[in-house]
């Protein structure tokens, strides 16, 4: 059975793990990362020489890096669906995966990190606040892509979204006040009312 490392409340964990049951994949979840360890052993170094998760086992076919991953299950197991066959569909997938993970989430990260993992008298005001500001202005170019679309590539559900949609539930959930955006609201408000999102993605903040 396929094995995925790493806590079930990393969004990059989630990505995996969201897929999984979005397509009715079996897998077994061992808990790794932050409180949990592992990341730094031997052992998981040499699955993982980042020491991040997640990291997965599939019949021995090792890989990390989440996108990767959610691509490699998808084009595996949901080739046409999830993962589009046509060559030019796909890349506006992976573009808006790689997307998530280079300009989301960094925008996002670090005001999670500061108001969630860190103590109030040791947080960076200025900080969260020029995040924040980032946010805002990412939330609305996507905001503007989804103009039209009921899921990033159009009327199809995709990797795309799965990559977008565990970041988007931390925002959604830590800093709620972000400014409104229509076509942002109606999409998230689609994802997240899936099964699989509710079952994997939406857990408690920490
Ligand atoms: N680019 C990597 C980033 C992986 C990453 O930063 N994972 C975080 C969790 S979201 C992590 O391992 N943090 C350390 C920890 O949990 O111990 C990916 O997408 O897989």
């Amino acid at each position: 059975m396929l094995k995925i490392w790493g806590r079930a409340n990393s969004s990059n964990v989630k990505k995996v793990t969201w897929l999984c049951e979005e397509i009715g994949l079996p897998y077994e979840r061992i808990d790794a990362g932050l409180n949990f360890g592992v990341v730094n052993t031997p052992e998981y170094r040499k699955l993982n020489p980042n020491g991040l998760v997640p990291t997965i086992d599939d019949e021995g076919f090792i890989l990390w890096e989440s996108n990767s991953i959610v691509r490699y299950l998808a084009a595996k197991r949901a080739a046409g669906t999830i993962c589009p066959t046509d060559l030019k569909v796909r890349a506006d997938a992976e573009r808006w995966m790689d997307w998530s993970s280079t300009t989301l989430a960094p925008s996002f990260i670090p005001v999670f990190l500061a108001l969630v993992r860190t103590p109030p008298e040791k947080r960076n005001l200025q900080a969260i606040e020029e995040g924040k500001k980032k946010t805002d202005d990412v939330l609305g170019r996507l905001d503007g892509a989804l103009a039209g679309r009921k899921f990033i590539l159009g009327d199809h559900f995709s990797m795309a979204d799965i990559a977008l949609g565990p970041v988007v539930y931390l925002v959604q959930n830590v800093y709620p006040e972000h400014p409104k955006f229509a076509n942002f609201d109606a999409w998230y408000a689609r994802i997240s009312e899936r099964p699989a999102f509710k079952k994997v993605v939406a857990l408690p903040i920490g």
